[in-house]
């Protein structure tokens, strides 16, 4: 059916009939965003009888499903990816470039859905698109924000935030069902009832509530008929208010219900491992758990009648701590609505509930007030205070009376709600994302409930989807895969092994640095249009793309970057092969070290590209707005990836893994899963400096680190640090970067990441970086063995791992003969 849609012919009169009945225009005077929308609408037509055929399918044989409760989705834009799930990309292109039209340019006019921050909002999209594709029954619940992540203007150096009214055209992917509706309420106060059978019960009175709308998009997986679904919550008021309705009602009430639905999903927090700790952001968090599990639930209950069986058929992974109030919503209404006794609410909780754990950054923890918490969720907040009454007497009779474990442990605790702590205690499975980072939770952070605990915790070592990452984001490497090994890769990308034979092999490394050639050239050019600056393709293509962040340390690179132009210009034949440095970074909005990073970063590139006297050796570019969609073309073009977060504090990194799947070398900490990348491809293959994660523990437990002594030793180092207030990089106002000056020698916690410590050793990989780079078949050596070895990194493989170790979900085939 398929192949009968996106022939050629069938697809342009399809395309043209929307046209037609949608603006009643044809090619000719449409433009590319009605061409889009039209374009939608066909594929669309295809992906309807898939989405019922798969539902039906699911319906009737009950596969176990997990729900992927997430505060974010980082969709990035779907036509692309759908066509090329569908297999029909080439077809596709091909009909419309018969129309006069290129793809690109109408991919382009998606808007590129960014309900997420970064990494882990990212996780969350490849995880559903591999779930798809490996053909399991899959939902992912989470928000429709009406603004995403704010997009990035640079003027005059500094980011301005923007909103991202993604839903300005209206999303075509995206199906509103009002009728599955359910109703969420909020604060109130709890009163006991004795029912009829003469039962205590509990019931929320006085509350105000909004209905949860879902809508639903499209997860098609890859060439095998299955579609799941993502639902995206929005908040809709119980009653339209008007003013002439409320004679006899609660006037109070329905203009507070009003506010409530008209707030709550308005934006996305734009913070990146830190928590707000907003009450906003409470009920965001509830509204879109209790919504997903009501659902669950009733789905549940539609072909099964003993509630005990509820673990065989779902599972509700939660996405680090933001969607941990689902372990009380649950007992909530397995308690309240479903009358259960306690002991077999928390028998189905702790068999159905299961926690991924993300970071150790101690501001990303969450922890509410407990004033809030009960003031919002009066209900919801007496369940977990019976959960932590319960769970202290275990700590107790465990430890007979060691209080610090009650301390160190509680959920409840000094006035404040420990997320973290009810996710452990309730999960049945605790993991962490990478190796390393997983080691770090059981020995340090969680290590009092490692040691309870210890056969909850598990490692899921974090991976990305190769078809976005490679089959949308680099056609031109992705066919000379295919070429060399076949397409296998699409769906098993351990066949990348192969490619290890042409490593060695001269042609074969030519046109891999011809095709990297053509994608810096493609690089070069959006630079061009959206920077105004001319870069030479030719240079090494050095890049670091990621949310801006202290600990992920761009301060470090540009910090490097001015160190080489003061060696630059005190020597000016020295051996420096030119050099293009890249960084794109979205900082929070109210982090102000970040957002001077930004400035500094645009400052130096300003000096340094308009100074002729270098010849061009090196220039800095800031690529405004770094989103899914520019990153596919941007880890394409790049020849080195910048991994450089202080050993300990990146839980795993997934950009890093993009970059290799693209034949990029690492520079890098042995951090999160750059350590298994380099276990992967091995020491010649990737550039590996700085302190290592114990040693940057020890001296955080010994509290010895004085970044001091590197600035009055190291000549070089005090240099640059000088000319952040010496006016260098800001001559109209010498203390613009001083707060970033301070940061690094003066303030309470100088240099709390260890950038001056791991200078000189940063220096020197990026001198033999220099070096290797000159030797073209070394390089394009180690960059095809960088492709070759990133099997591991297939979110395929952590899903497979996710399923058999975690899920235990049951694969489905979707017969799509009949359809
Ligand atoms: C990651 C977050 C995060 N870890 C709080 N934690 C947020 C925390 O809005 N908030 O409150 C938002 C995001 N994000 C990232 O997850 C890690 O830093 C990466 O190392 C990791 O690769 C990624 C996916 O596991």
């Amino acid at each position: 059916m398929r192949d009968n849609v996106f022939n050629k012919k069938v697809f342009i009169k399809s395309v043209k009939e929307n046209l037609m009945t949608q603006y009643r225009k044809d090619l000719s005077t449409a433009s590319n965003q009605e061409i889009f929308q039209a374009v939608c609408i066909s594929v669309k037509d295809v992906i309807m009888d898939e989405w019922l055929a798969t539902q039906q399918t699911f319906a009737r044989e009950q596969p176990k499903t997990v729900y992927y409760l997430s505060m974010e989705f980082l969709m990035g834009r779907a036509l692309g990816n759908i066509l090329l799930n569908l297999s029909a990309y080439d077809e596709v292109a091909e009909a419309l470039q018969e129309l006069g039209l290129d793809i690109n340019a109408i991919e382009d006019e998606e808007p590129d859905p960014a309900l997420g921050n970064g990494g882990l909002g990212r996780l969350a999209a490849c995880f559903l698109d591999s779930l798809a594709t490996l053909g399991y029954a899959a939902c992912g619940c989470g928000i429709r924000y009406r603004y995403g992540m704010f997009k990035q203007q640079i003027i005059d150096g500094f980011q301005i935030e923007v909103p991202d009214n993604w839903l300005e055209h209206g999303y075509p992917f995206e199906l509103r069902r009002p009728e599955y509706r359910y109703e969420v309420k909020f604060g109130g106060h709890v009163e006991q009832e004795v029912d009829e059978n003469g039962k205590l019960s509990f019931v929320q009175k006085d509350y105000r509530s909004v209905w949860a709308i879902p809508h639903d998009m499209p997860i098609v997986g890859y060439k095998n008929n299955l579609i799941d679904t993502l639902i995206i919550w929005d908040a809709e008021a119980k009653e339209v208010f008007s003013l002439d309705s409320f004679d006899k009602g609660d006037y109070q009430k329905a203009v507070e219900e009003e506010m409530l639905a008209r707030n709550l999903v308005d934006v996305l927090y734009p913070n990146d491992n830190h928590v707000a700790g907003k009450e906003l952001r409470l009920k965001q968090q509830y509204f879109f758990v209790s919504a997903s599990i009501q659902r669950a639930i009733e789905r549940f209950k539609q072909k099964n009648d003993n509630l005990m069986d509820m673990p065989k058929k779902i599972v509700f992974q939660m996405n680090d701590t933001h969607p941990t109030v689902a372990v009380a919503e649950l007992m909530r209404i397995l308690l309240d609505d479903e009358h259960l006794e306690w002991d077999e609410a928390w028998e189905i909780t702790t068999h159905c509930v299961a926690y991924t754990n993300h970071t150790i950054m101690a501001e990303a923890l969450e922890k509410w007030p407990i004033e809030i918490f009960e003031r919002l969720l009066p209900r919801v907040y007496q369940i977990i205070d019976e959960i932590n009454r319960r769970f202290v007497l275990e700590v107790q009779a465990r430890y007979p009376g060691n209080d610090e474990k009650i301390r160190k442990m509680a959920i409840l605790y000094d006035g404040q709600v420990r997320m973290a702590h009810l996710a452990i205690v309730a999960g049945y499975s605790i993991n962490g994302v990478a190796k390393l980072h997983t080691e770090i939770l059981k020995k340090q952070e969680l290590r009092d409930f490692y040691e309870m605990f210890p056969d909850k915790f598990n490692n899921k070592t974090n991976g990305i989807t190769q078809r976005r990452f490679l089959g949308h984001g680099n056609r031109l490497l992705a066919k000379w895969v295919t070429d060399k090994v076949g397409d296998k890769w699409y769906t098993d990308l351990s066949v990348l092994k192969e490619l290890t034979d042409y490593a060695d092999n001269p042609k074969a490394q030519e046109e891999f640095m011809e095709i990297k050639h053509k994608n810096k050239v493609r690089l070069a050019k959006y630079i061009k249009e959206h920077n105004g600056i001319d870069v030479d393709t030719n240079s090494i293509f050095d890049v670091q793309v990621k949310r801006l962040h202290e600990y992920k340390r761009q301060l470090l690179n540009i910090l490097h970057v001015m160190y080489l132009y003061n060696v630059i210009k005190e020597n000016p034949d020295v051996d420096i092969y030119p050099r293009t440095f890249i960084f794109g970074a979205k900082a929070a909005a109210g982090y102000e070290t970040a957002k001077k990073t930004i400035k500094l970063i645009n400052n130096v590139a300003e000096v340094i590209n308009n100074d002729s006297s270098i010849n061009g050796k090196i220039k800095v570019v800031f690529i405004e707005d770094y989103k899914v969609s520019n990153a596919e073309m941007i880890f394409a073009a790049a020849d080195v990836s910048e991994q450089i977060s202080t050993a300990s504090k990146e839980a795993s990194g997934t950009g890093n893994m993009k970059f290799m799947l693209n034949g990029a070398i690492t520079l890098g900490t042995l951090d999160g899963a750059n350590v298994e990348m380099y276990d992967e491809v091995g020491a010649d293959n990737i550039f590996i400096f700085g302190m290592s994660a114990d040693e940057v523990i020890e001296h955080e437990k010994r509290h010895d680190y004085n970044p001091i002594d590197y600035y009055n030793n190291d000549p070089q180092i005090k240099k640059v640090l000088n000319q952040l207030i010496d006016g260098t990089y800001s001559a109209n106002d010498r203390e613009l970067f001083r707060t970033l000056y301070n940061a690094l020698l003066h303030d309470k916690e100088a240099d709390k990441y260890f950038i001056l410590a791991d200078f000189r050793s940063y220096a020197k990989a990026q001198q033999k970086v220099n070096r290797y780079y000159q030797d073209k078949n070394s390089w394009a050596k180690s960059a095809i063995l960088n492709v070759a070895n990133a099997g591991k990194f297939s979110s395929d493989r952590t899903i497979q791992e996710y399923v058999d170790d975690i899920w235990h979900l049951d694969k489905v085939k979707i017969d799509n003969t009949g359809a």
